[in-house]
């Protein structure tokens, strides 16, 4: 595991509320548990049950939303977050969240999002470029000398939104491209809501320089489907239930797909390692990065994931740190990033056993 800990790997795909210390979400469950908001037990059983159906995780983000509301604990977990990445090597994060406006505490999209960058500021006032010591991670004890992590944000559309509000996401994310907002994500239940509803406001934001990426193919929907790759998304999420057709399509569009192994096993939208369509799109050479989607709910790291791709296909060391570093190519920041990033690889190539 070591090795895997100790290459420099890109995270694309992370959603924030996926992505909380399971340590943290106890904590703040039972402080809302002693003030008899929830009940404590109900929740730490949902939380600690490993197994859980594509649909129980949606039930279980709607619970973890019920603890994380407020401004301060936002700002808290974004930073615990970075810091959980930084620690094992993650040189570049695209970080998603769902805007989330709750009237009841004076929270609109705008000051959610504020409270997120509020987050990343906290792990080092360097602006978004983030230098820092992890002080507090004794699992990760070895690597915690001083780490560079460059974050840049995605505004996710959740499924369950209307037009109106996707279009809301995609403003602010305008407004908010100084603050290190990169582009815009589509996710939520895959068996909820339309694409067309969507359609307009994604539309909207590639027309005005947003990249996107789509969760695609998560439940088979092949309409669906071959709409968001004739949309050319700059890259997608999961692509699980495709059809021959659609595998077509995503290699001939060179669609960069974002794979999380562990995720789709635990859901069961792949039944097993074997079958998992990271073996057929490496093989024919189409773009493809290692993600983790929801360390938290899942249970895993994305030094975790590069060892899984080891154990599960055979790739050397080599392969996977190239597999790595081809990452850079797919991120959704500018060139200067990617130049920056390229170096950390370059420098890394020169010491790796
Ligand atoms: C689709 C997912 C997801 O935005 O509150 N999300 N959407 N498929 C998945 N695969 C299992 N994992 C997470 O983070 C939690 C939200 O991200 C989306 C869901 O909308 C979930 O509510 P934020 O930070």
């Amino acid at each position: 595991m070591e090795w895997w800990l100790s290459i420099p790997k890109v995270e694309l795909h992370a959603h924030l509320n996926g992505s909380i210390r399971n340590s943290t979400l106890l904590e703040l469950a039972r402080e809302l548990g002693e003030k008899g908001t929830i009940v404590f037990s109900d929740f730490e059983h949902v939380i600690r049950k490993n197994d859980r159906t594509l649909c129980e995780v949606f039930k279980l983000f709607d619970l973890i939303h019920v603890v994380t509301t407020d401004h301060k604990t936002i700002t808290r977990i974004t930073k615990e977050v970075v810091e959980d990445f930084a620690a094992e090597n993650v040189v570049y994060l695209e970080l998603r969240t769902t805007p989330k406006r709750n009237d009841s505490i004076g929270m609109s999209k705008r000051s959610y999002m504020e409270a997120v960058v509020d987050g990343l500021r906290s792990v080092s006032s360097s602006n978004l470029d983030i230098n820092f010591s992890c002080d507090d991670l004794e699992k990760f004890s070895k690597y915690q000398t001083k780490k560079k992590i460059i974050v840049r944000l995605l505004l996710s559309i959740d499924r369950r939104e209307s037009t109106a509000s996707a279009m809301e996401t995609v403003n602010l994310a305008l407004e908010m491209k100084d603050m290190g907002v990169v582009g815009i994500d589509l996710s939520g239940n895959p068996t909820v809501g339309e694409w067309e509803t969507f359609f307009p406001a994604l539309k909207f934001a590639k027309e005005q320089g947003l990249s996107v990426t789509l969760h695609c193919g998560e439940v088979p929907n092949s309409v669906e489907i071959q709409a968001m790759l004739d949309f050319l998304p700059g890259r997608i999420g999961h692509a699980c239930c495709f059809q021959d057709e659609e595998w077509r399509k995503l290699k001939s569009y060179k669609i960069p797909v974002e794979i999380c192994l562990t995720s789709n096993i635990r859901t069961e939208t792949i039944s097993s390692m074997d079958v998992h369509h990271f073996a057929d799109l490496y093989k024919e050479n189409h773009p493809i990065v290692l993600c983790t989607d929801d360390s938290g709910v899942f249970s895993t790291i994305l030094s975790n994931e590069y060892a899984l791709v080891s154990s599960a296909f055979g790739l050397g060391k080599m392969e996977l740190f190239e597999l790595a570093r081809k990452g850079v190519d797919f991120i959704f920041a500018g060139n200067e990033v990617k130049m920056e990033l390229m170096k950390v690889y370059e420098s890394a190539a020169r010491t790796l056993d």
